[in-house]
């Protein structure tokens, strides 16, 4: 899978990629993410990007130009399977949208500063627009990296067996039990007898009792139960 971010702060994305899980789906070729600095697609001597909203009121609107100029150059090198434009009004991201974006080939990502870009853009180019919660964020950059490593973790080789996507919380619509390691007894807290048993479909039972019983308590709307 390629990812093509198109960024004024590049630099804030840097990192997620250059450590640990994702930076080995990079290495072993399984996932390359692709940086462009929408300033060099932005012409005049101050490179301007951003401009005040027609009609007034607070804030800078990015401007229609570099953005698709930047897009369209992209856009001439490959076929984009989804251009996805980060944003607070989008779809809020969820395990289903991360599962359906994994089967994909190439993606573009698209992070938006001040209150967003010009509508045209929008008409232009993107197909998806993915908000990451119920939250402002300062940028798309932060989304785009949490988007991108809930797909890229989904990359077959990218995980190890003991990492498996499908036992994770989510995948199967239920928060995960309680998980325990050596030692048995801590402050006089103690690991549950049931994993110290050895009957493993005694575990079962009482890991999907757990999941269902923290699941009801915490996210009902899970259950279809809110
Ligand atoms: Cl995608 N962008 C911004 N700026 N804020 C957000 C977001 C995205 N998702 C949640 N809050």
């Amino acid at each position: 899978m390629r990812i093509d971010i198109i960024s004024v702060l590049p630099e804030l994305m840097e990192s997620p990629f250059q450590a640990s899980i994702l930076k080995r789906a990079v290495q072993k070729g399984l996932a390359e993410v692709h940086f462009h600095q929408l300033r060099d697609w932005s012409t005049g001597k101050y490179r301007q990007i951003d401009d005040e909203p027609y009609g007034g009121g607070a804030g800078m609107v990015m401007m229609v130009e570099p953005l698709d100029k930047c897009i369209s150059e992209l856009k001439s090198q490959r076929n984009y399977d989804e251009i996805i434009y980060l944003t607070p009004e989008g779809e809020t991201l969820n395990q289903k949208i991360a599962n359906s974006l994994s089967i994909k080939n190439n993606l573009m990502f698209i992070c938006g500063h001040y209150k967003g870009i010009d509508q045209r853009v929008r008409d232009l180019h993107v197909s998806k627009e993915i908000s990451i919660g119920d939250y402002v964020l300062t940028g798309g950059e932060l989304a785009a990296c949490v988007l991108a490593d809930s797909v890229i973790r989904l990359l077959p080789g990218v995980l190890n067996d003991e990492q498996s996507a499908l036992t994770d919380s989510f995948q199967d619509d239920l928060l995960s039990p309680p998980i325990y390691t050596r030692p048995e007894e801590y402050k006089g807290l103690k690991v549950p007898q049931v994993l110290l048993s050895g009957n493993f479909a005694k575990i079962e039972q009482w890991r999907h009792d757990e999941a269902v019983r923290i699941t009801r308590e915490r996210r009902p709307d899970l259950l279809g139960e809110d």
